[in-house]
């Protein structure tokens, strides 16, 4: 069965984030792991992703190239009991919030984080930009204190249960760490961020990846 669902993974980078709803939802998985960027170091798998981006999550007849596009994809197709409550479905109180906080976190939370590590950290030296990174960090910033409103005084963002809204925004902050604004972090996000962090499902994705 785990030779028809194939995690196409780079460690540290977004495809993190469907690894741990596989995790979460106790399915089988073929985990592959990349060099970074598979671009230039991982080329062959070029034949299965053209955009040289990881995630890629082949599932039978089924291919997704978006981390958080993956984990709402799992979740409708796999889940069985208490577990579909980590999406709910349309025409349920929760679905806005959750459907726009399972965007808001890749798409709105993540990319400013990403520029600031590509030119404080990836570039060559000649090419970072230090004004680029710096705005790009106060931009989180405003992210993260709406992430506070967010949360108000919910142990989770939607409906006060876990959902993959959770691993679309919780995983954003591995990358703030990776850009120093650890210590910028509200406290009730922090301790959000703990809180998923001790997770049994987060803690076996994070084992998994380090064993490949
Ligand atoms: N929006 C996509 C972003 C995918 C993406 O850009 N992944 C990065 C890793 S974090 C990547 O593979 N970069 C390699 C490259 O751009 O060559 C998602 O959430 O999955």
């Amino acid at each position: 069965l785990s030779g028809q669902r194939v995690l196409y993974h780079c460690r540290g980078t977004r495809s993190f984030r469907a690894l741990w709803a596989l995790e979460e939802l106790g399915l089988d998985y073929q985990l592959v792991s990349l060099a970074f960027p598979p671009i230039f170091r991982d080329p062959d798998f070029l034949v299965h992703n053209p955009t040289g981006t990881v995630p890629l999550l082949v599932d039978g007849d089924v291919r997704l190239s978006e981390s958080c596009a993956i984990c709402d994809w799992l979740v409708r197709r796999y889940a069985t009991g208490e577990q579909r409550a980590m999406a709910p479905a349309f025409g349920e109180p929760d679905y806005p919030a959750y459907l726009d906080a399972l965007f808001f976190g890749e798409a709105s939370l993540s990319w400013p984080q990403g520029v600031a590590l590509l030119y404080s950290q990836f570039m060559p030296p000649e090419k970072r930009v230090p004004h680029v990174a710096s705005d790009m960090r106060k931009r989180t910033l405003r992210l993260v204190a709406e992430v506070e409103r967010r949360l108000g005084a919910q142990d989770f963002l939607v409906g006060n249960r876990f959902t993959m809204a959770d691993i679309s925004v919780g995983y954003a902050f591995a990358i703030s760490d990776s850009i120093g604004l650890s210590d910028a972090i509200p406290p009730s996000v922090a301790r959000y961020v703990a809180r998923l962090r001790q997770r049994d499902a987060y803690l076996r994705a994070v084992a998994r990846e380090q064993q490949n």
